[in-house]
C-alpha cells in the first residue's frame, strides 16, 4: 500500500523488506566489481556519501563536472549490468505510483557512514524528466529533507527507513531535496550504515 508524501511523491513503507536477502548479494556483487569511493565536486569538494554505480549508465562528478558515463572512469569498465531484483522493485513500485512502463537505464548506491550527508540538490542530469525516480532506503535510517522549487523554499524533513521505497515523478521531480548528517548506530542489513539505490532514466 502506498501513501502520497507531496503532489507526485509516493511512499511505499518497507516495500523493499522482502528482497533484502537478493539486494544485499546484489549490492555485494555490484561493489566488488565497481567499489564504492568518494567522488569529487566540480568545485573540488570530497563527497561524504561514496558512491558506486549498476545499470547501462553510471552517474558520476569529478573537477569537470556531473554526467552520466557507461564507463566507469576508477575502472575503465563498463558499469556491472543492473541486478534483476533492482529492476523488479522499481519497476513495480512506479508501477503501483501510476508510472506504467519505467525502464531504468542507471542505478546509483550511495553509502552513508555516520556524519555523511548530501545537500539540497536537484537531479537535473537526467534527459527525461517525465521519467520517474525510485528511491530504495536501506540499512540505518535517515533524515530526508523534502524542499520546494527553489533552494531557498523550505524543507520538510521526513525519515527513511530500511525497505522503505519512494517514486519521485511528476510535480516531486525537480524539487530540491538532501539526506541530513547520518546518526551513528548500527543495522543488522548494512552495519553503521546507510545504503541508498536511486534507480532511474538516464539517456
Ligand atoms: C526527490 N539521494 O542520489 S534518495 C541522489 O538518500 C539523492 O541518497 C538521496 O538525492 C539519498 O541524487 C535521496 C531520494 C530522492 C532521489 C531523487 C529525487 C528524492 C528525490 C529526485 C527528485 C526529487
Ligand atoms: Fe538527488
Amino acid at each position: 500500500h502506498w501513501e502520497e508524501l507531496a503532489a507526485g511523491a509516493m511512499i511505499l513503507r518497507g516495500f523493499a523488506r522482502d528482497h533484502e536477502t537478493e539486494m544485499a548479494a546484489a549490492i555485494e556483487q555490484v561493489t566488488a566489481a565497481a567499489p564504492f569511493r568518494h567522488m569529487q565536486t566540480p568545485g573540488g569538494h570530497r563527497m561524504s556519501a561514496a558512491m558506486s554505480n549498476c545499470g547501462e549508465f553510471g552517474w558520476t562528478t569529478d573537477r569537470r563536472g556531473y554526467r552520466y558515463t557507461r564507463e566507469d572512469p576508477e575502472t575503465g569498465h563498463p558499469w556491472p549490468a543492473m541486478p534483476d531484483v533492482f529492476r523488479n522493485i522499481a519497476v513495480t513500485a512506479a508501477e503501483a505510483a501510476s508510472f506504467p512502463g519505467f525502464d531504468p537505464d542507471a542505478c546509483l548506491i550511495n553509502r552513508y557512514q555516520p556524519g555523511a550527508r548530501m545537500g539540497l540538490h536537484q537531479d537535473r542530469n537526467e534527459r527525461d524528466f517525465d521519467a520517474p525516480i525510485v528511491s530504495v532506503s536501506l540499512g540505518l535510517p535517515a533524515t530526508f529533507l523534502f524542499g520546494g522549487e527553489r533552494r531557498a523554499d523550505r524543507s520538510l524533513r521526513l525519515p527513511l527507513e530500511h525497505g522503505d521505497v519512494v517514486v519521485w515523478g511528476a510535480a516531486a521531480r525537480l524539487r530540491y531535496h538532501g539526506i541530513a548528517p547520518l546518526r551513528s548506530g548500527s543495522h543488522p542489513f548494512a552495519g553503521e550504515a546507510r545504503l541508498n539505490l536511486t534507480l532511474r532514466r538516464a539517456q
